[in-house]
This record gives C-alpha cells, structure tokens and sequence, in this order.
C-alpha cells in the first residue's frame, strides 16, 4: 500500500478497507476523486478514475519520482505500474504487458500514453541517436493511429474505434530499440453510417481541413513524414479519404431496365484521384463479373445492389488503408534482425489499449465485438489474477486456500464455442445456401441456445427489429444487454465485390495497387471462402488472449465517472455498476483472502527497522529473515504474517497500519531528538 498519502485523501489501496463491502469502496472511490486523487491500487492493479481535467501529475518532476522505486513506496500512479513492469523487464529479464481496460471514455487511450511517454521518459540515459528515434517514432505513431482509428462518438470525443496492441521491444541496456502493432478490428461501418451526434474518423475532417481540424491535419501529415512515410505515401493516403467522401455523394437510378449513376462527375473525379479509367470505375460501380459454370459474364447491379457496392467499397478502402498505415508503421518500427543481433537480448513490454465495453440503444455487430472482446480479457483478468496470486505462495512456500471467484468463463464459450456458440451459429447462417437472412441467424440461434441460461431472444415487433437478450447475473460483464441481430450476416459476410480490388489493383498509383494485392486474380481464380468478420476477429481476440497470458501481466482498471465530460460529478450508480462488472471487488477479496502485504525481507527492514530495539540502527541476527520475524515477535504480530523464501506476508491491513503507525511515531521521536542535538540540548 502507497504509504505517503494522510488518511484524508481515503486509503490508498482498496485491500486496506475495514470492511470490504460495495459501499466502503464506493465511498473510498468517491472521497478520492473528490479530493484530486484519480488512482487506488488494488494491490499491484491500479484503479483510475478519468479525471476530466489536465492534472499536474505527469510531468518530469512526477516522471523522477516513480523512477526505480517499488510501487508502494509512492502514491498510487500509472507511472508506478509501469516502472514495475519495467523492472521485471531489466531486472528479471520478463516479457510484461499492461493491460488497459474500463468501457467507453474511461480513459484507457490517454492512460496507454502516459505509459508509454514514462517509458520513453526513464530510458535512453546516454542519449542514443538510435534510441531517440525509435522512442519518437513509437510516440508519433499514436498521433497517426488516432486520426485514422478514432472518432466522436456520443461517449468520447475521442473514441478508439479499433484495438491496438503495441509491444515495444528492449535491448539488453533496457532501451526501446523497436516495436510492433497489432490492430484489431476497426468500426469501419462508421465511414458509412453514424449515430446522430456522431462524427466519421478524424482523418476526414482533416483531409477537409476545416477550420478545427486543420492543424491536425499538419500534425498527423508530420507524423508521418517522421515516422517515414514517403511524399507518395502520405499523398495517396489523402487521396483515398478523398475519394470516400465522394463516394459519399454519389447517387445511382434507374432508367428503364438500366442502372445508371446520377453523379457522373464524381465518377471522373474518382478516376483521377485512383489513377485510374474512368470506364473501369463507372463499370466497377455498375456490374458484377460472376461465374456460371465455365461461362464469365458481367451483370448489371440493381440500384440497390450498386449502393450497397458503394458503400462495401468505401469501407473496405479505409480498412485496408488503416492496415496498411499499421503495417507501414511495423515495418518502419520493426527490430531487423540485424539489430536484434546488435543489441543482444530483446525483451518486450506489451500495452494492451482497446475499444471499451459499450452499451447502445441499438447495439449491433460490432458491438458484439467489442464487448465479446472485453468479456475475454475479463477472463484473462480473473485468470490472471488468480494464478499470480497463488504462485506468488507456491514460490514462496506458503500455503494456499483455494477461493471462490465468479467466472465469466460461460459468456465467453456462449459467444464463442464450437458448433453451439453464437459465432458458429452466426456463420452457419451466412454459410446457408439459398436463403441467407437475419432472420435465418435469429432461428438458429433459437434452435441451439434457446436453453442457455444466459440467453434470451425477444422479439420487438416485425423482423425489422428483432432483439438478442443476454441475462445475466448481475456479477457479469454483459448486464441485461440486448443486440439487435439486424444487419448482423451482412457484416459478417463483409462482402465486397472481386470487381473492386481489380479497379484498385489496376491502379496506375502504385502505392495504392500495393494496398490490393488480391486483386490479380481474375474472377474464375477466386474460390476460396474467406473467413467471416466474426470468426477473423474470434481467432485474433484468441491469439491476443495467448499472448498476453504469456507475459507477466500488469493491469490498470479505468473508471468513467459521469456521462457529461464533468471533472466534479461522480455519479454514483454510474459508476457502482462499472466497479461491480469489472469485478474490482472480488479483486479486493482474492488480494485479501490471502495476503494483503507482501515485501522482501530488505525492504520491509529498510522501512520498518526504526520501530524494534533488535534492528534499529542495525540488526545482527543471521538474516534479515531472522530479524523480521524478530521486528514482528516483538511487536506481538507473529500470527498476522507469514514468512516466505524472500517475502513477508502480513495477512490483515490492521497489522500494517499498526506498523506504520508505530513507525510515523519513530520518525517524529527520532526528528525531535536530531532538533534538540542541532539546537545542542542534548
Ligand atoms: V474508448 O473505449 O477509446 O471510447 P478511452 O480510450 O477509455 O475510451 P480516453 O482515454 O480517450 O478514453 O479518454 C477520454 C477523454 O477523457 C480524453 O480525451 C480526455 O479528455 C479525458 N481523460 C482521460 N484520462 C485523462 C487523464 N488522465 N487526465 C486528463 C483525461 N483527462
Ligand atoms: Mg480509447
């Protein structure tokens, strides 16, 4: 527990609570908040609420105070969490990961930056050019993620459309030397569509430049430039936002039998933005090259088939264009082999910065996803958590009680088991030959699930708004949540016409033929059935999961205070039900069902030694062991603890701040006699 901070500011770490009970957490929460201090550990997991206001406390001066130190010989902070995981890093030469998580707006993408401006903060103290570069590289990615990843959205102004995973890899000197990100996922229906209030991703108010978004459009243009995009790049990014817009505009009508486009203008704007013919995007748009049999022929899309051409064709552009830009920054970031070589052992930290939790009015496919994603790295938590603790006794030779925690684990196999969970089901709908509807994906889930406890179905008038309803307990993720299963297959599916990646692999723009390599094939060549959305983004959230469960991992729980941006309303119901469905109070529990406290036998004498005759100025017993349990005897507090290989566990919060008491009292007898020597009366 983070010892400099008076008791008026609340306890510094939940497992110091009298009682553990939802209402002394909330009240903890709250008095924290209210008094300016938006971090409580739980133990090593650190509880943030957004603060909703620029604080004074990650500056440099903040950055010298984490620097090297133990966690809890601070206040509570990321940069604490981060040097801890650092040090595992150098020191016991561990991959770790932090793992950021809290729902919408909590504040996981401002905390992940944080991080990542300690880590560049504390390494590189000789001042490597190399180095340099690769840390200005790593941070200026964020900025071109950010424009081209994230958009207003009703809950943040600045909503993480995808996740994002970025491991940043270490030299044997403990200097970044290079990194990899993995994204998953972009909400790409949003280039399309957006809820009223809403905006589309940053990058197309800046290709706009207007009059807010200006500057940022220089900034993210820069960016590149440094992290290594070329004039050509950089260009051909800009043109294709363009063209999104345009398509944005375009129109199709009928005429007879033929469809035509209303927009003909657009279509040669397009072309030059493509390096393209302006009959190739004009056919593209209007007619789809299929197969029957040995015979090719081109039929004419229906008005509605060329809208939902256009549409399918804008966002898989801002998809593909987002990936690359990710897989541009990888092989710009990347360790080569020849460094790796150079800089000998290469270690790395994960941080782990995703679209959080949502609940909508109308919650679809995506959302789907995003909160099937949280769901699992719930799991990984509870998982995690548990399994660290019990090593931690294991390693040490202590005893441990099994206890109990809930487990979301069954939300998890609903969504994506084998043959009965939601995915499976969901595919073998799109799969259905003949009639592939929502309807169908809604039979079959009754057809399989209908006696799952944790799913409902409910019909909400005609077809057109059928529901999905999962019941939960309220100890779970997903509390009484309802997706609409409307548009579901059609996402699902994702499917854009083989016509398209021709257009835009005939592309005379290089940068942009690079970006549609599948495009070469000719129609009769393609036969395989791609993978489905849902089933590309099970196995992804599969690998992230394996991923992370093999690094030492570090957690940082984020808490959304109000819903209005306010940096003085915490909202208590609002931010009960997040404490509850992130499960922070059974974290609480674990931590104190075993042991509170945990310190090596050095350090606890470091800190405690003034308190006993046996040890203070020094000890001689044979080992500090010895003289621990000597401090601990004597303060009649042998039966709270517990004495490992390297640690000593105090069981109860009691002990310690019976121990921190006695030890305030030393330092204050021990100053006031250092005062009397000074003054010379003694
Ligand atoms: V989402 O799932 O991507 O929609 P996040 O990432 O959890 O969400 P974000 O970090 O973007 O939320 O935070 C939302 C806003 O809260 C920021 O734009 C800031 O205005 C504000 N915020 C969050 N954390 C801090 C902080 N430590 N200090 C000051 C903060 N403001
Ligand atoms: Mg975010």
């Amino acid at each position: 527990m983070a010892e400099h901070e008076s008791l008026e500011f609340g306890k510094a770490d939940f497992v110091l609570l009298d009682n553990v009970s939802m209402e002394e957490f909330m009240a903890n929460l709250k008095l924290r908040f209210e008094k300016g201090k938006i971090y409580t550990y739980i133990g090593e997991v650190v509880v943030s609420v957004n603060p909703y206001r620029a604080m004074n406390i990650y500056g440099r001066d903040t950055v010298e105070q984490y620097k090297g130190r133990e966690l809890y010989e601070r206040p509570p902070h990321l940069f604490a969490i981060a040097d801890a995981a650092y040090k595992a890093m150098k020191r016991r030469n561990k991959d770790t990961c932090i793992v950021i998580s809290g729902e919408s707006g909590a504040g996981k993408t401002e905390a992940s930056k944080y991080i990542m401006q300690y880590i560049a903060a504390i390494t590189n103290p000789n001042q490597r050019a190399e180095v340099e570069r690769v840390k200005n590289m790593l941070l200026k990615s964020n900025c071109v993620l950010e424009a081209f990843g994230n958009a207003k959205t009703n809950r943040n102004d600045n909503s993480s459309r995808f996740g994002k995973y970025m491991d940043i890899n270490f030299d044997f000197k403990g200097d970044p030397i290079g990194g990899h990100i993995s994204n998953y996922l972009l909400e790409k229906s949003r280039v399309i569509f957006q809820q009223e209030g809403e905006r589309s991703f940053h990058s197309f108010y800046q290709v706009n430049s207007c009059i807010n978004d200006g500057a940022d459009f220089k900034a993210v243009a820069d960016a590149m430039k440094v992290i290594g995009f070329t004039g050509d790049e950089i260009q051909t990014a800009y043109k294709i936002l363009a063209t999104i817009l345009h398509l944005g505009n375009m129109t199709f009508g009928v005429d007879g039998d033929v469809t035509l486009i209303e927009t003909p203008k657009l279509v040669s704007v397009i072309r030059e933005l493509l390096s393209t013919k302006e009959e190739n995007v004009e056919k593209a748009l209007l007619y789809r090259t299929v197969a029957t049999g040995r015979d090719v022929i081109e039929k004419q899309h229906t008005e509605q088939e060329a809208s939902y051409g256009r549409d399918a064709l804008a966002k898989a552009m801002y998809e593909r264009l987002f990936c690359w830009i990710v897989g541009r920054i990888n092989d710009i970031i990347e360790v080569k082999n020849y460094d790796a070589r150079i800089h000998g052992k290469n270690t790395v930290i994960g941080v782990l910065d995703i679209y959080g939790f949502e609940i909508f009015q109308n919650n679809s496919f995506e959302q789907f996803c995003i909160n099937y994603c949280n769901e699992k790295l719930q799991q990984l938590f509870i998982q995690l958590v548990l399994k660290q603790e019990q090593e931690e006794y294991q390693r040490e030779g202590i005893p441990w009680k099994h206890i109990d925690y809930f487990n979301n684990q069954i939300i998890v196999d609903l969504v994506e088991q084998q043959h009965k969970g939601i995915i499976s089901v969901l595919d073998e709908a799109c799969m259905n030959v003949g009639k592939v509807t929502d309807e169908v994906f809604l039979q079959g889930l009754n057809g399989k699930l209908a006696k799952h406890a944790h799913y409902t179905s409910r019909k909400v008038g005609n077809i057109n708004c059928n529901s999905r309803l999962m019941d939960q307990t309220p100890d779970m993720l997903w509390l009484q949540l309802q997706y609409s299963v409307v548009g579901f297959i059609d996402k699902n599916k994702d499917t854009l016409f083989q016509d398209f990646k021709r257009l835009l692999y005939n592309s005379a723009n290089p940068v942009l033929k690079g970006m549609w390599p599948e495009g070469k094939l000719s129609i009769t060549e393609v036969t395989k059935r791609p993978l489905t959305a849902a089933t590309l983004f099970k196995n992804s959230m599969i690998s992230l999961v394996e991923n992370l469960a093999s690094k030492e991992p570090y957690y940082v729980r984020c808490i959304k205070p109000n819903d209005v941006k306010s940096p003085l309303l915490f909202e208590q119901e609002r931010c009960r039900h997040q404490v509850e469905y992130l499960g922070l109070l059974e974290n609480v529990r674990v931590r104190r069902a075993g042991f509170a406290y945990r310190q090596t036998y050095p350090r606890f004498l470091q800190r405690y030694k003034m308190i006993s005759e046996f040890t203070w100025p020094n000890h001689d017993l044979p080992s500090d062991k010895d003289a621990v349990k000597r401090l601990l005897q004597g303060c009649g507090f042998d039966h709270d603890v517990a004495y490992g290989k390297t640690k000593v566990f105090i069981r109860t919060p009691r002990t310690l701040f019976s121990l921190e008491e006695q030890r305030a009292e030393m330092v204050q007898r021990i100053v006031l006699f250092l005062q009397k020597v000074w003054r010379g009366t003694i």
